[in-house]
């Protein structure tokens, strides 16, 4: 199916979707910990804008929108977004309002390193971030920083992006300065966002930039780059910057799974582990390296289409110790779960991630929505990190509801408490979750959806140059629960 094809149809559904009964029973206690921190999250390409000022310098979004507006559903693209690099003073104040505990945004590499080496620095990009921090701090809100979320410096992919092993020390060195400009001041990063999301929608679907259509070989590629890049900047971090007692995560994206056959049990564990531990394995399971189930497979389909190695890269020797516990905690981005059964007939294309898996995925209700509500696995995905990786902490970086921008947003309401509620089961539960971050702060640029889907507590008005920020219900029920650090059902 084309991939215009398959954003329309993805479109017909979010419009005709409506949200599935969203109810969630508590386990035990309703009030959060104490030091449980709340938070919003964001990300530069998606909401600065500015994308040519002050000396920016081009990254592969701009350059992406600029040139293929047809594959953005709406046609638009981030050069004005909703204008947050003149107006933090206004996502400041809805910050303030919610009085959260902390902010995740990312920094937007080209605006400090316009062409991505660290040789020529920006001063009015250092100047922007270092503001951003010092009025967050002076809220007493702490900044939760990821270094890099999807938006690479063009001069980079020109050197083969991803792909290419030169990201790496380009990543290091970036990371690197960033640490010297803020550390003083940041205690929490995560270096990349869902890497498999990117990797896998960029060099393996061909459908964020790059473009580069390979699964199952270039995807594989992408992801083998990310993970050394976060463990030497880890182990760098650690080595030269010890002083800053910083904490360093990576956010990784993964739906839980619902089996359709009872018969299909040890399916959950091969999905989980093509998935969430295609790079949690790497980081946090005491073994590291990449899944045994993934390099056992892989290498075995590989041998059939008549290669002479995987096309799983090895990751073995040093760059598995430098991988392997480089991090402080797992970011975790869960939006909903996915179907799952054994394929009867091979799979996707050959090769592909999809053949890889050997199992398929399905949408049960396919008429009724296409962004499932399902607190339950979230829960399960946060037990399934405890007994898998030794309950280290775990953040979620991301949560979130999509819709057509209602202020009165009963649907997202119901979704933000029944996911609180999730936390707090898992919480009860002995599950060492020590923060939620909601995506999103506010209603932003939705990547190939453009503006025309919202994932915001906080509507924007995109007719006025003000870009004005107006909260919606959810905003006013997770203020509460802020506020009271306890769940109460009748607030939805
Ligand atoms: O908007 C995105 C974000 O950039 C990455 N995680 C998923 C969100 C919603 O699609």
């Amino acid at each position: 199916m084309n991939t215009i094809f398959q954003l329309f149809l993805i479109g017909l559904l979010l419009t005709l979707s409506k949200l599935e009964a969203c109810n969630y029973s508590s386990k035990g206690s309703v009030q959060f910990p104490g030091n449980f921190s709340f938070g919003v999250s964001t990300s530069a390409y998606q909401i600065e804008g500015a994308w040519n000022e002050d000396g920016k310098g081009v990254s592969i979004w701009d350059d992406f929108t600029h040139k293929n507006p047809e594959l953005v559903r709406d046609g638009s693209n981030g050069d004005i977004a909703i204008n947050s690099y003149h107006r933090f003073d206004d996502d400041l104040e809805i910050l303030n309002d919610l009085k959260v505990d902390h902010y995740r945004f990312s920094i937007s590499w080209t605006r400090i390193f316009p062409n991505g080496e660290v040789k020529y620095r920006n001063q009015a990009g250092i100047d922007y971030y270092n503001k951003i921090i010092d009025k967050l701090l002076a809220s007493g809100i702490k900044p939760l920083v990821t270094l890099f979320h999807f938006d690479l410096p063009m001069e980079i992919q020109k050197m083969g992006g991803f792909i290419s092993p030169l990201s790496i020390e380009y990543f290091v060195q970036y990371a690197t300065e960033i640490f010297k400009l803020y550390g003083d001041r940041v205690k929490h990063w995560i270096t990349f966002n869902e890497p498999w999301f990117m990797c896998k929608l960029a060099y393996g679907d061909g459908i964020y930039p790059p473009l580069i259509n390979a699964s199952g070989i270039a995807d594989y590629l992408c992801i083998d780059s990310i993970l050394k890049a976060h463990g030497a900047t880890y182990r760098r971090f650690k080595s030269h910057f010890k002083k800053q007692k910083g904490q360093i995560g990576i956010s990784l994206n993964s739906p839980y799974f619902i089996i359709a056959d009872s018969s299909d049990k040890d399916i959950l564990e091969r999905a989980m582990q093509f998935n969430l531990g295609y790079l949690a394995h790497p980081i946090f399971s005491k073994a590291g390296g990449y899944p045994e189930v993934m390099v056992k497979d892989i290498a075995k389909n590989s041998f059939l289409e008549g290669r002479i190695m995987s096309r799983l890269p090895s990751l073995e020797g040093e760059w598995k110790d430098i991988v392997r516990g480089s991090a402080d905690f797992l970011g975790l981005n869960y939006y909903s779960s996915a179907y799952i059964r054994y394929a009867s007939q091979p799979v996707g294309r050959n090769p592909s991630f999809e053949r890889d898996t050997n199992y398929e995925t399905y949408n049960k209700f396919p008429s009724q929505s296409s962004q499932s509500c399902d607190p339950a696995g979230l829960e399960g995905l946060l037990k399934w990190i405890r007994k898998e990786y030794n309950n280290v902490p775990v953040i979620i970086t991301e949560n979130g509801y999509r819709d057509m921008g209602e202020l009165r947003d009963d649907n997202r309401t119901s979704y933000l408490k029944t996911h609180l509620q999730a936390v707090l089961n898992a919480l009860n539960d002995g599950c060492n979750v020590v923060g939620y971050t909601h995506w999103s702060l506010v209603d932003n640029f939705e990547w190939l959806f453009g503006y025309t889907i919202k994932y915001g507590l906080y509507g924007v008005n995109m007719t006025s140059p003000k870009r004005d920020r107006v909260a919606k219900k959810s905003a006013k029920f997770y203020k509460k629960v802020i506020r009271s650090r306890i769940l109460q059902m009748e607030d939805v």
